[in-house]
């Protein structure tokens, strides 16, 4: 199961709840769960209502989840997330400046919850670049999330370096400009994230650690001049750490989803990548059964990802097995609100009459 920005933790606090776990626990029959993305510091948070890994309270809603899980016979790792520049001053420490490699806005709006506690879209604003003096503080806000995961029951961890967030601002060119150790070649934009794998396989070791590129990737306004070398340098350097697993945003998603004639770059990108990664590859995007099937058959991945599928199909793993349609997506209904459009998608245990297991535990209540 992919992660997934689902924005239903409670407020005050950025804190999982038992409906959370009632959510990933139906869940639990995927291979493996990556949860949505959680913000390792009241910095790196970016969008009203996600959760957090930074305090007492989050840890132990993030207990209450893993127990679900585990109860319920699955496993999970925890997406490590600052958002860097895709941030705005309202869900900042003291209402100070998003940071980021360099001063560039993003184009676009950031999701902040208004006076009355409705979400609502306001501009990004112009980051303040951080000091050389500050980078270990970033890799210490990973390494505590890390070593919160482990105190919350957690599997494993994925370290979020994709989608135009902090990690992604560094290695891209569009968002890099520094003439520190941290910008201009590859080598030193990638240095960032290399610290962070560092920092977190010291607390878990490199194989219950993945990490989630977004090659191509145009989301939150980025882009690089370079992509094939830049993404290439990435994978062939985290190759040698021996992670859990190497995880892609497809760049084929765009054109896999509208059927349309894919161009040569992406599917080179992937091929590079492919070669010089030699650990174990996942793809996320725009799959379905069969090409899911296809792709690993054909030795381009060794694992998918399913997300969108996954929010509609409770049983997704046991739909497959067996052939059977899939509820469809609403997307009304992923960011933010309660059961509906959440816990409220049927199994086809459901479909054909069965009650559905209670789900929320009655102590927590
Ligand atoms: C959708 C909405 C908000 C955040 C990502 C964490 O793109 C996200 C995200 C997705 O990785």
């Amino acid at each position: 199961m992919a992660p997934l920005t689902r924005s239903r933790a409670r407020q005050p606090g950025n804190v999982p709840t038992p409906l959370n776990a009632c959510y990933y626990s139906q869940r639990a029959s995927a291979g493996l769960i990556i949860s949505e993305a959680t913000q390792v510091s009241q910095q790196g948070q970016g969008y009203a209502w996600t959760p957090g890994i930074h305090t007492r309270e989050q840890i132990d809603g993030w207990q209450r989840v893993t127990d679900a899980v585990h109860k319920a016979g699955g496993l999970m790792f925890i997406q490590l997330w600052h958002v860097g520049r895709i941030s705005h001053p309202r869900l900042q420490p003291d209402h100070m400046p998003p940071v980021a490699p360099s001063p560039v806005k993003p184009e676009g709006q950031a999701f902040i919850e208004n006076e009355r506690g409705e979400g609502q879209l306001v501009p990004f604003v112009t980051p303040r670049a951080l000091q050389l003096e500050e980078m270990p503080y970033i890799v210490e806000q990973y390494v505590r999330g890390a070593r919160n995961a482990q105190e919350a029951g957690f599997d494993g961890v994925e370290i979020h370096s994709a989608n135009g967030y902090l990690l992604d601002q560094f290695i891209e060119s569009s968002t890099n400009h520094r003439t520190d150790r941290y910008g201009g070649s590859v080598d030193n934009r990638s240095r960032l994230l290399m610290e962070v794998v560092e920092g977190v396989a010291g607390v878990w070791g490199s194989d219950r650690v993945g990490v989630r590129l977004s090659p191509m990737g145009r989301a939150n306004d980025i882009s690089d001049e370079d992509p094939a070398a830049t993404f290439g340098y990435v994978a062939e350097r985290l190759s040698d750490r021996k992670l859990a697993y190497l995880h892609l945003v497809n760049p084929l998603l765009a054109t896999m989803q509208d059927g349309t004639e894919p161009d040569s770059r992406p599917i080179d990108l992937l091929k590079r990548i492919r070669e010089k990664y030699r650990g174990a590859l996942m793809l996320a995007g725009g799959f379905d059964q069969d090409t899911a099937e296809g792709w690993i058959e054909q030795g381009r991945a060794d694992l998918i990802a399913f997300g969108r599928k996954f929010i509609a199909n409770p049983d997704l793993p046991d739909r497959f097995r067996q052939r059977q349609p899939l509820n469809s997506d609403d997307p009304t209904t992923y960011y933010g609100g309660g059961e509906r459009g959440y816990t409220d998608y049927p199994t086809l245990a459901h479909e054909r009459g069965e009650q559905p297991k209670p789900c929320v535990d009655v102590r927590w209540r």
